[in-house]
């Protein structure tokens, strides 16, 4: 016990402990699910109602998804198309082409699915005062307490890693006052058992097939085997633990009478044995393993458990710390609080919380080993959830990594890291089959399966299902991974491999336009549609300038990546080649970049999704500082696209504009996105906010949002995407003071920055990794002990200077 205390002590930064805890917190228990407070630990999730007499615990596994590996031969006649789909584009009839491109198209992905429901029923005698929950996300836990009958009752929830389990622990300020009965149910097909007195097991297997949702109510939308054999097994027990008073079983539950303590512990697992084998037939034992988890809990007391527990979130969570403005204090439950921010209220401290509440989120729902955090994160409790709370890889899935390397939670990269792995290999297939090409292709959709292929069976929208980059696009994943940590190692031995797979891929991919620029044929902008020179509206045409942004990005990593591992002369060469004649950005004619091949109007112009600007962000190839047009091109798309959009629509802007160096625009969309929506639920185009549990509206729930939200406020604070380390690039004027610490910098820099008066006070700067570190910002600033000052350049400051590996240099504002 002593031990695990003093490796709590050591893993918590005193950067931390000089913060107050950052809470959520309410005075009602939720009445729906998106007032109810997520826990996990990155494989076990758990949606905690906080209600007194009938506590509903809603609970998921990260691994439980319908369907097994996908299968070959799903449309052998795909490659006879695509000629005849660019025979339709080169004669500019694009509307064929887009009915044509429905022939080549595979099945849908699968979907993510609820584990059940844990239900805690207590019989009060009376009524209740003092109610209060919260989620401090400084600790990763949820509370709930309140009084009847002068006894206070307390219940704490939290998902652990170490021990791999769900504790949920029961107490009272008076002795003997525990009588509850617990129930645990399933939506999915199931056998029950209560086992000895204290222990309810739950067997069963997911559907062989979820239709998405959006397909509306087919027959079956739901497929099972009948027998029951053929869908991922799950088991998940649960174990009530009691001190004092008496337990006692019946098929419906275990009740506990008089008890003055009581500890639930939750173990679930599911036979997923990877993207490739099948879950019946080669899956894992879900029982073994469940028992296996519980099995060790119950050998800990709670208190270690809880050390245990704490120890390991600290390990993450107590790298960053954001203080802005003081973070002053507001005394108000956090959906009044929303709410008063809603209504134009300044509350920096809500920013800095939801900045916070994005790590949270990301550590509680992302391990390395596990698997990657959909569009829900690992939260759902829908058997046909919106989009099957699938990867969506047209802008979703990577909009949930965005914080990983920036908010210093690399290794949490990974599980996206290895999906990427996985997709090489199912889309080396699907590049083969639906396109008679080397290398590999993902589309945008994916799921646990790494599935790859265009969805649709015949009758998905091409301007989604046919999109081809969602492989090119996860290179930049790879390659910003080994930017951030200059791990050589993965560089040659993961990353590389993979990229020059895509390479390959997109080598055969590409086409020549009439002018001889290389071109993407078919090609859409997610997911917008235009109207041409005809006035007739597309969506499939050639070179979209997202495609092509896309393609610039994976060819100047591989060169880059190739000539320093001093690979592949010959490939790289041809990289070079086509380099030099890709499609090239255009301006159009109201000084917007332009989308599509032609300078074509937009169906929708105020579309959510902005896939043109993928350069400004998450590319590097438009900044203010060295593409100066490009960017003011940037700018007025923006302005004509307008701020309204979906919540991760909004989420996306905010780092658009804080790579424009636009730090009071950044933070109207931060704003814009912070705003209280209790709307119920779809709205494909806008309408974007944030639920009372700070997660993300679409709206529905979707957890890019958040994680875009979180990226987006380091990309106001910090930025290293062209070659230097800029500090504050992107102050709003909102954020007078602060102090912000343990960010990373491309180069594997850590980096702290005070400022205060609206300027610049001071930095530090880890060197992790050693080499000559370059240091922008708006202020003058000079290296601390040392006479050099940093020189103006362009708008700007600019210094460099060699580091040492592991050292920390001190930036201080200068005259
Ligand atoms: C894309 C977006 C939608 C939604 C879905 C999951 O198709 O256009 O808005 O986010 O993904």
């Amino acid at each position: 016990m002593k031990k695990l205390f003093i490796a709590l002590l050591l893993s918590s930064p005193l950067v931390a402990l000089s913060q107050q805890p950052l809470k959520l917190w309410y005075n009602q228990p939720a009445k729906r699910w998106t007032q109810a407070l997520p826990v996990g630990n990155g494989r076990l999730g758990a949606m905690v109602f906080g209600r007194p007499d009938d506590e509903l615990i809603q609970l998921n596994e990260s691994s439980l998804w319908s369907g097994g590996p996908v299968k070959g031969g799903m449309n052998p006649n795909s490659p006879s198309y695509l000629p005849q789909v660019r025979e339709a584009i080169f004669a500019g009839d694009y509307q064929k082409a887009q009915e044509l491109s429905k022939k080549m198209q595979g099945h849908y992905s699968e979907g993510y699915l609820p584990l059940g429901d844990i239900r805690i029923k207590q019989n009060f005698n009376g009524s209740v005062s003092n109610y209060y929950r919260d989620l401090n996300i400084s600790d990763a836990i949820a509370t709930t307490r309140f009084t009847i009958n002068g006894v206070t009752y307390k219940r704490e929830v939290f998902s652990s890693a170490p021990a791999q389990v769900i504790i949920v622990r029961l107490t009272a300020s008076k002795p003997n006052q525990l009588s509850l009965k617990v129930l645990a149910s399933t939506p999915l097909k199931n056998r029950k058992a209560v086992t000895g007195q204290n222990t309810i097991l739950i067997k069963g297997s997911a559907p062989t097939h979820v239709d998405p949702s959006y397909l509306g109510k087919k027959p079956n939308p739901i497929h099972y085997d009948d027998s029951l054999s053929k869908g991922m097994r799950y088991a998940w027990v649960t174990k009530v633990l009691n001190k004092g008073g008496a337990v006692s079983a019946d098929t419906s539950g275990i009740s506990i009478k008089n008890a003055s303590e009581v500890t639930i512990l939750i173990s679930a697992a599911t036979s997923y044995n990877g993207f490739d084998k099948s879950p019946v037939t080669e899956g894992k034992d879900e029982l073994a393993i469940s028992r296996k988890y519980l099995a060790g809990a119950i050998t800990l007391p709670y208190t270690s458990l809880l050390a245990a527990h704490l120890a390991d979130y600290h390990h993450y969570f107590n790298r960053v710390s954001l203080k802005l403005n003081n973070n002053e204090a507001v005394s108000l439950p956090t959906n009044e609080r929303l709410l008063a921010y809603t209504k134009g209220d300044k509350d920096a401290g809500l920013e800095s919380l939801f900045f916070q509440f994005g790590r949270y989120l990301l550590i509680s729902s992302s391990r390395p080993g596990g698997i990657p955090a959909n569009l829900q994160g690992i939260w759902n409790n829908e058997t046909r959830p919106p989009w099957s709370s699938n990867y969506t890889i047209n802008i979703n899935a990577q909009m949930n990594y965005w914080p990983a390397e920036t908010a210093n939670l690399s290794e949490l990269h990974q599980p996206l890291l290895r999906l990427t792995g996985e997709l090489a290999i199912t889309g080396k297939t699907t590049a083969k089959e639906f396109y008679n090409l080397n290398g590999w292709v993902a589309h945008h959709n994916s799921d646990i399966w790494a599935m790859s292929n265009p969805v649709g069976d015949g009758t998905g929208d091409p301007m989604w299902a046919n999109w081809s980059m969602g492989g090119d696009w996860l290179c930049r994943h790879l390659w910003d991974h080994y930017l951030f940590t200059k791990d050589e190692v993965f560089l040659k031995n993961k990353a590389y491999p993979l990229m020059k797979g895509a390479v390959d891929f997109t080598l055969g991919w590409l086409v020549k336009d009439k002018d001889g620029y290389w071109v993407t044929a078919p090609s859409g902008s997610p997911e917008n549609a235009f109207k041409d020179e005809n006035g007739k509206v597309g969506t499939i045409a050639l070179g979209s300038t997202m495609d092509m942004s896309i393609i610039r990005d994976l060819f100047a990593h591989f060169v880059t990546a190739s000539e320093k591992l001093g690979l592949d002369k010959a490939l790289r060469d041809t990289v070079i080649a086509r380099q030099a004649k890709l499609l090239p950005f255009h301006i159009g004619k109201k000084g917007n970049l332009v989308e599509w091949y032609k300078d074509w109007d937009e169906t929708d112009p105020h579309h959510r999704h902005v896939s043109h600007l993928y350069g400004l962000y998450p590319g590097e190839q438009i900044s203010p500082v060295t593409t100066p047009d490009l960017a003011a091109a940037a700018k007025k798309t923006l302005e004509l696209r307008g701020d309204e959009g979906t919540g991760w629509s909004k989420a996306w802007k905010i780092n658009f504009w804080a790579r424009l160096l636009d730090g009071n625009h950044a933070h109207k969309l931060l704003r814009d996105l912070l705003h209280l929506t209790g709307e119920d639920g779809t709205n494909y185009a806008s309408g974007g906010g944030t639920y009372a549990n700070l997660f993300d509206a679409h709206p529905p729930f979707q957890i890019d949002g958040n994680f875009g939200a979180t990226a987006g406020v380091v990309e106001m604070l910090l930025q290293s995407q062209t070659g230097d380390v800029y500090l504050l690039p992107a102050l709003p004027d909102e954020w007078k003071s602060g102090v912000i610490k343990g960010l990373k910098a491309r180069g594997n820099y850590e980096v702290g920055i005070s400022w205060a008066e609206h300027k610049l006070a001071k930095a530090s700067i880890t060197s992790v990794a050693g080499g000559i570190c370059k240091v922008r910002s708006n202020w003058p600033f000079k290296l601390a002990g040392n006479a050099a000052s940093a020189k103006k350049d362009g708008e700007s400051y600019l210094l460099s200077f060699q580091t040492q590996k592991g050292k920390t240099y001190q930036l201080l504002a200068d005259k």
